[in-house]
């Protein structure tokens, strides 16, 4: 191979590696973005998540050159197609990305663009490994040099210029996507829960409730301290708290809530080896929290002075000021305090 080859290869594969990167990150960003509340300072986040997207468009023209100086390319082979049905996800994704930011939470045909963008990401992530084990790039030693920094920067600078230019748009053109909040997310229905959209994480579905029968348990370390019906909940039923419902679906809705503060529904000695509380729903869904936050959450009977609507998480659900929507658990079931600690549990529900 001559000169010329050599260096092409070389800039070729700082594209790749360059690309790579910022799909991990992209990624990463995404879901961090999901873990994110408001007590955080998610826009560090969200604007991360949106700068290392747009780098990726912005490597498009050199990337587009290496693919059709591709042997499998030119072959048409499998993992040509392959590659090309990862980059075809890729822009999906992107696409729909940039139509939430400036179109806020709507939906398109039955599907809210929020939905396409992670929809989009998750089925990248099979061709994404697959192409990277078929075109393993691993950066070299001769990468870091003062040129390939400069071009860094100037991507960075770049990603920046971008996201600047996506804002403007929004600004300028008085789009829904210049009030949206640092998650990303639109007001929908504060103050009005009934316009406030019903909505589960993945899997789950509203269930039916008998409330005669209903009973909401409370545990502690393996053992039942206290039983609940209806009648007895809504007798507490006095704390209120305004807090912000923000769903990862794109929207969030500030409601004034009410019900029991978790804490006054405890024993007041907990074991001193008491590190969490898991709150299960009558589906099986569930979240662990952390011990210290049981002064803040709510489990509330009312929103907007109304009962819960069964859409809405009847007879109880939780309230987490600051966490995501995920978190709220919805048709509680029990709420148990243990020894393990929050963080043991997959970062998102599985249901
Ligand atoms: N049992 C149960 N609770 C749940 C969910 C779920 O799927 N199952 N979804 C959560 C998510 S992702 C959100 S955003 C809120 C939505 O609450 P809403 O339907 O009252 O708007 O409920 C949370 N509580
Ligand atoms: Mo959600």
């Amino acid at each position: 191979m001559g000169r010329e080859g050599r260096v092409r290869r070389r800039a070729g594969r700082r594209t790749n590696v360059a690309l790579l990167v910022l799909l991990v990150l992209a990624f990463a960003t995404g879901w961090a973005a999901f873990g994110t509340g408001t007590a955080t300072p998610g826009w560090i986040v969200t604007v991360l998540h949106g700068a290392a997207s747009l780098a990726l468009v912005l490597l498009v023209p050199w990337k587009s050159l290496i693919v059709r100086r591709s042997r499998a390319f030119r072959s048409a082979s499998w993992h040509a197609a392959a590659g090309l049905v990862l980059g075809v996800l890729v822009a999906v994704s992107l696409l729909a990305g940039v139509v939430h930011v400036l179109g806020g939470f709507r939906s398109y045909a039955g599907l809210t663009p929020m939905q396409v963008h992670v929809g989009a990401a998750m089925l990248a992530v099979p061709f994404a490994v697959l192409h990277v084990l078929r075109h393993p790039q691993l950066p070299r030693r001769t990468d870091l040099s003062r040129r390939t920094l400069l071009r860094a920067l100037w991507l960075g600078g770049g990603a920046a210029a971008a996201y600047v230019a996506v804002e403007g748009v929004a600004r300028g053109l008085s789009l829904p996507g210049q009030d949206r909040r640092v998650t990303g997310s639109f007001e929908v229905g504060s103050d009005r829960p009934e316009a406030m959209p019903v909505t589960q994480w993945a899997l789950d579905a509203v269930p039916r409730v008998d409330v005669a029968t209903w009973r909401l348990r409370v545990g502690v370390a393996g053992r039942q301290v206290a039983e609940l019906d209806q009648d007895a909940l809504l007798a507490m039923a006095t704390d209120e708290m305004r807090a912000v419902l923000d769903c990862t679906g794109g929207w969030y809705a500030d409601q004034r809530w009410r019900g029991v503060r978790l804490d006054r529904l405890l024993p007041a000695s907990l074991p001193p080896d008491a590190r969490s509380v898991v709150v299960v729903s009558v589906t099986g869904y569930a979240r662990r929290l952390p011990l210290r936050d049981v002064p803040f959450l709510l489990v509330a009977t009312h929103v907007g002075d109304r009962p819960l609507s069964v859409g809405h998480g009847a007879p109880a659900r939780l309230v987490a000021p600051g966490r995501r929507g995920f978190w709220w658990v919805k048709w509680l079931d029990r709420v148990v305090v243990d020894t393990r600690p929050w963080w043991w549990q997959p970062p998102f529900p599985l249901q």
